[in-house]
């Protein structure tokens, strides 16, 4: 959709596959201008350059700290093309278009992981470059920016594709990189001032996204916290609408984006209510309507629930807020209310009402960062999504239909327990769950004490785990905590398999008479 490429400007500190770029532009007709270092490697190899100082008429000045800092680059990189206004400001200011620039920064990063000091620092922080990268990429509709040396192959295959031109895609495509590179730059530099200088305090610290909240304090109340929002649509708890009570606390956001996530699993299915506490659920349910959802999701563990967050697959009715009201919680979140249910919580003044405008798509793409001393994990959300066809029996006993549809909910359920997750489920609610215990035999025998205990709160003649089915979040790696939930009178399994021991676990299943099913995927949450 462009002309080929006339004129580049080059300007980049790590001068790797620089000369190479450099011939292949001038075999190309590129005209190539460039700042003082990289212009002379570029001219000892023989490659035909400008210097950027000839264009501005002015020299590179005060340690290079000004060379490309002038109109004649800017407005270069800047002009619209098709804008006669600016066409005739090029004209009359004798400006020449720029359609490629290439540059990469001073080394700010690696300069600070040496050990560099203060002053020393300070002259590594790239002013021109981003000034440069961040015109260059607005102006995406006609100039093409490199910030990365592992981009120059493709953009020279580009250009190859297109007779010398790059497509407006690939011109997006890049000055997204741009941006990225220019604000991890600045976040860089202003996480290393944070330090040399004691600044503590979060919301002063570079994040990337925009603060929403500044929280009284955080995890703990000794802690400093707030609260950034990233802009993405996705329904939760970033993008409720809260509609009474207190502001959210650090924990409440915590807990209350673990309740939505995991009712969100269950988008499609009936009216489901999960009760989350200290991240992990205490009671999943499903129900003909959501007040017997709740019902049950609150018999699962009643002690827990107190104080719990509740998120609903429904908007909230009359009948569920009135049950809700029965004991204290902190926060309930829903894909709507309805004016009688608001009616009944505002009575209710420190219970937070969060609505969303839908439940969040459990598959969708997307990153969770987790920090770790000196850096970030970053990793693709957990979207992995098993069915019914994806199972594989193991025992000699097929699961029943209520078996299978009791596994296919545990499994979903295990999903959003902290590992060792164990999840003992019937008829469609959680009876038992067992989080975040170091060996999955003491998770397994949790769950079945803590279900034994609700029997008797209950008053029921016998456990609720007898003839429930029991979800693993990773494989059993003996057949220890297979037995403990067939002592809890459990008759079927779920878990991802892969063990060294299966055919241990297998043939002790057998032996109890159970069934069992692997998923061939793993759910482990840390
Ligand atoms: O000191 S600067 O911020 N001032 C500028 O005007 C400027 N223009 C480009 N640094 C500037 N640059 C940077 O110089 C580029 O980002 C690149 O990292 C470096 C290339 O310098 P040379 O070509 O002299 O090695």
């Amino acid at each position: 959709d462009l002309a080929p490429l006339k004129r580049a400007l080059i300007s980049v500190s790590d001068k790797t596959g620089l000369i190479e770029l450099g011939q292949a532009l001038e075999a190309r007709g590129v005209e190539i201008l460039s700042t003082g270092g990289s212009a002379k490697a570029l001219r000892d190899a023989g490659v035909a350059v400008r210097d950027v100082s000839e264009v501005t008429e002015f020299p590179e000045m005060m340690d290079g700290r000004v060379k490309t800092l002038h109109p004649k680059v800017h407005g270069g990189l800047l002009a619209l093309r098709d804008n006669a206004d600016h066409v005739a400001a090029m004209d009359a200011h004798g400006i020449g278009g720029i359609d490629l620039l290439v540059v990469n920064l001073y080394p700010f990063e690696a300069t600070v992981a040496r050990g560099a000091g203060y002053d020393e620092a300070i002259e590594y922080i790239d002013i021109g470059g981003p000034a440069m990268i961040r015109a260059a990429a607005k102006n995406h509709g006609f100039v093409s920016v490199v910030v990365d040396v592992e981009d120059y192959d493709a953009l020279l295959a580009e250009l190859d594709a297109n007779d010398g031109a790059t497509t407006y895609a690939f011109r997006q495509t890049l000055a997204q990189r741009a941006y990225a590179r220019t604000a991890a730059y600045d976040a860089a530099v202003s996480s290393w001032m944070a330090g040399s200088i004691g600044q503590t305090e979060p919301r002063r610290r570079a994040v990337a996204g925009s603060l929403r909240q500044t929280m009284r304090y955080g995890e703990n109340p000794h802690q400093q916290a707030s609260f950034y929002v990233d802009g993405s649509d996705r329904p939760g708890v970033a993008t409720a609408v809260q509609h009474q009570g207190k502001e959210l606390s650090y924990n409440n956001i915590n807990d209350t984006d673990a309740a939505f996530e995991l009712v969100s699993e269950f988008r499609d299915a009936g009216p489901t209510c999960v009760i989350v506490k200290h991240a992990n659920p205490c009671g999943v349910a499903s129900g003909a309507t959501l007040a017997e959802a709740y019902g049950r999701a609150f018999d699962c563990d009643r002690t827990s629930a107190f104080g719990g967050i509740i998120a609903l697959n429904r908007p909230l009715d009359a009948e569920t807020a009135q049950a809700i009201t029965g004991i204290f919680t902190e926060v309930v979140i829903a894909p709507g209310a309805d004016e009688a249910a608001r009616e009944i919580f505002a009575a209710k003044k420190n219970l937070r009402l969060l609505t969303t405008e839908a439940l969040a798509d459990p598959v969708a793409a997307g990153q969770v960062w987790k920090q770790v001393s000196g850096g970030y994990l970053v990793q693709d959300r957990d979207a992995g999504r098993i069915t019914e066809s994806d199972l594989k029996v193991v025992t000699k006993r097929a699961p029943s239909d209520a078996e299978l549809a009791d596994m296919l909910f545990a499994w979903r359920v295990a999903k959003h327990v902290k590992s060792n997750a164990i999840v003992y489920a019937k008829g469609g609610a959680t009876v038992g769950v067992g989080a975040g215990q170091m060996s999955r035999v003491d998770s397994t025998r949790i769950a079945a004490r803590k279900a034994q205990d609700m029997a008797e709160v209950l008053g029921l003649s016998e456990a609720p785990t007898k003839g429930s089915v029991v979800a693993s979040d990773a494989f059993f790696p003996f057949a220890d905590g297979l037995l403990t939930a067939a002592e809890a009178g459990a008759t079927a399994l779920i878990q991802p398999g892969g063990s060294m021991r299966d055919d241990e676990v297998i043939a002790a299943a057998d032996e109890a008479g159970l069934a069992m099913v692997f998923t061939g995927q793993r759910h482990f949450r840390h």
